[in-house]
């Protein structure tokens, strides 16, 4: 009995979250470890601030990839939905060169998955991170270029 009513309760939490999505806005992931993922529909240039404040009208924030579980899901999510070649995370190191944090926390982005002989801060300003689908894994780039970009929602 007791069981049942946690299995209600968290099916409630997960419909809750569903409704609050713009689904005119982001593809929405499968439940995965307490979490939902949603991924813009649209492929455009990148502002981190306005981009987490759409996360966050939808119920989450910038992803935070806090480790390689978390991350293999989110590449897989990217590559299935397609459509870009980038996917912008809340990973960055914009305030201080060298230490990524992710946007909305503030905290390390500790065990990023980059991809080979990335970081490499290119040209001096490559501040944001993204899932890079023809690296095959993170990359650092240009805050501003075009792409889309991935919330977590917590359920
Ligand atoms: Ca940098
Ligand atoms: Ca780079």
């Amino acid at each position: 009995m007791y069981e049942k009513l946690i299995a209600l309760e968290q099916n409630m939490n997960l419909q809750l979250r569903l409704v609050a999505v713009d689904k005119t806005r982001f593809d929405v992931s499968s439940a995965h470890q307490g979490r939902l993922y949603l991924v813009s529909k649209a492929a455009e240039p990148f502002n981190i601030a306005r981009a987490n404040h759409y996360c966050r009208l939808s119920g989450g924030y910038l992803v935070e990839l806090d480790d390689s579980q978390e991350y293999q899901f989110v590449f897989g999510l990217a590559s299935a939905i397609g459509g870009a070649n980038t996917f912008w995370t809340g990973a960055n190191d914009i305030d201080n060169e060298g230490t990524f944090v992710f946007y909305n926390n503030k905290k390390p982005a500790a065990e990023l998955a980059w991809s080979g002989g990335q970081p490499d801060n290119a040209g001096g300003f490559e501040d944001c991170v993204e899932i890079r689908l023809d690296f095959g894994g993170l990359n650092d780039w240009i805050c501003d270029q075009s792409g889309k970009f991935v919330c977590e929602v917590p359920i």
